[in-house]
């Protein structure tokens, strides 16, 4: 299913009055404080957010899956619900393909398909968490880590392939996660499964293209459970520096233990020039891919604030990559990647009320109760009605839930894909 502008303009026409009389009410509030609405506004419609070829189907846990019907089967299908989501939201204008689920089998077509959609190929993920059909060695003990020569060599191989396949579609960036670690005491030694992967990533590195980043991932734990080889910030970095200039840390907001002040990380990991990327997604426990800002949105807040400052302080610091990485098991995958686009426009029109310089006085001032109300002014004003404006003024829906909802999108793409379909992935 392909959304057009007619379908969108039809959507809205209800929505203008009420649209019209809240923004012009907050306009008006936000320009006698100095604000220049309209610098926010094209700031919200010039961010743009990938979508993660593996979130547009249902997720599930290890104990089951439950389908939402019409899910996309081929990259054709995922990038098609990239559009949608796209031509809604005006915010998703980038795909972030995951190999070996997404290889396409004619390049010039998926081109083509996602040039027509506006969609541009974000980062590209490798996979060695995954033993791939009539795979030579297994990754089960680790990959780029492995005590085995010949599984490391498999896993970098893999990496260069992917870093290929993303070359040929107009990609930039390798992003590497890697479930290697282990499940109990004395299983690893960590000394070697450290350095095994800082030779294994020198040796993709090498075979980065030279306008490419490496983003290295990190993630305390999961699948494996007593210890993971990246497993926080420190590590990531250390074997990004140990690469070269061109190799980042990735900041996923599920990959940090509980109380975890992600917001400190992100603006020192700016500082130092080394953040690369940024994967958005909620929880409450652990690395529970839940709709972004549904459970922390303060917490998010709190990051968008050092994200505005770095993106306007640190010029050291290479524009992101950013991306959702969640997964859905009760709603319908687009209805929650809309939300999430949503929450992540919020918080990041919010952080740009705050007023840095009045902040900045108040830090010098040791003002503790200033700084607190200078944030949370910010935090507490209803930017809904920017966010409306933002995609209005690109063509998109001024509410994209509801549009969603009364252009039938998830009845049509049933009749067209039928019920019994999966998206690979997660
Ligand atoms: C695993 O936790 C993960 O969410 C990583 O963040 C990757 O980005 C993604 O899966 C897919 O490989
Ligand atoms: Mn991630």
């Amino acid at each position: 299913m392909i959304i057009n502008n007619e379908h969108i303009q039809d959507s809205n026409k209800s929505k203008h009055k009420e649209h019209s009389e809240g923004f012009d009410y907050l306009a008006n509030r936000l320009a006698q404080k100095g604000h220049d609405v309209s610098k926010i506004v094209s700031k919200l419609s010039e961010f743009q957010v990938a979508i993660p070829s593996w979130a547009l189907g249902a997720g599930g846990t290890r104990f089951g899956r439950f389908s939402f019907y019409g899910e996309p089967s081929n990259l054709e299908q995922k990038i098609e619900d990239v559009g949608i989501l796209h031509s809604l939201t005006q915010t998703a204008g980038a795909v972030s393909l995951h190999i070996p689920w997404d290889i396409p089998s004619d390049y010039k077509a998926i081109k083509e398909k996602a040039d027509a959609l506006h969609i541009k190929f974000d980062a590209v993920n490798s996979n060695t968490f995954q033993d791939q059909k009539d795979a030579k060695e297994t990754y089960k003990y680790g990959s780029l880590s492995n005590t085995s020569k010949a599984v490391r060599e498999q896993a970098i191989q893999h990496n260069l392939d992917v870093i290929n396949i993303g070359d040929k579609l107009g990609s930039k960036a390798l992003t590497v996660w890697l479930a290697d670690g282990s499940c109990f005491p004395g299983q690893n030694n960590f000394q070697t499964a450290f350095q095994n992967t800082q030779d294994s990533l020198i040796d993709i590195y090498k075979g980065l293209p030279d306008d490419w980043k490496m983003l290295v991932e990190y993630k305390p734990y999961e699948p494996n459970f007593y210890s993971t080889v990246i497993q926080d910030w420190g590590a990531s970095l250390m074997l990004a520096n140990g690469c070269g200039d061109k190799a980042y840390t990735l900041v996923d907001l599920g990959h940090h233990l509980p109380n975890s002040n992600i917001e400190q990380i992100v603006a020192i990991l700016q500082l130092k020039g080394k953040l690369g990327g940024f994967h958005f997604n909620d929880s409450k426990y652990g690395d529970d891919d839940l709709t972004v800002g549904s459970i922390k949105p303060y917490a998010l807040f709190l990051i968008f604030n050092e994200l505005v400052y770095g993106m306007q302080n640190n010029s050291q610091n290479p524009d992101l990559a950013w991306m959702i990485d969640a997964s859905h098991n009760v709603k319908d995958p687009l209805e929650d990647l809309i939300q999430s686009l949503e929450a992540i426009q919020e918080a990041y029109a919010k952080a740009l009320l705050i007023d840095q310089d009045a902040l900045k006085a108040a830090q010098a001032n040791n003002d503790v109760v200033k700084c607190q109300e200078i944030l949370q002014g910010a935090y507490r004003t209803d930017v809904r009605p920017l966010l409306e404006k933002a995609r209005l003024s690109t063509g998109g829906a001024i509410s994209p839930i509801d549009s969603y909802r009364s252009l039938n999108v998830r009845g049509q793409l049933i009749k067209e894909r039928g019920k019994n379909t999966i998206a690979t992935g997660l």
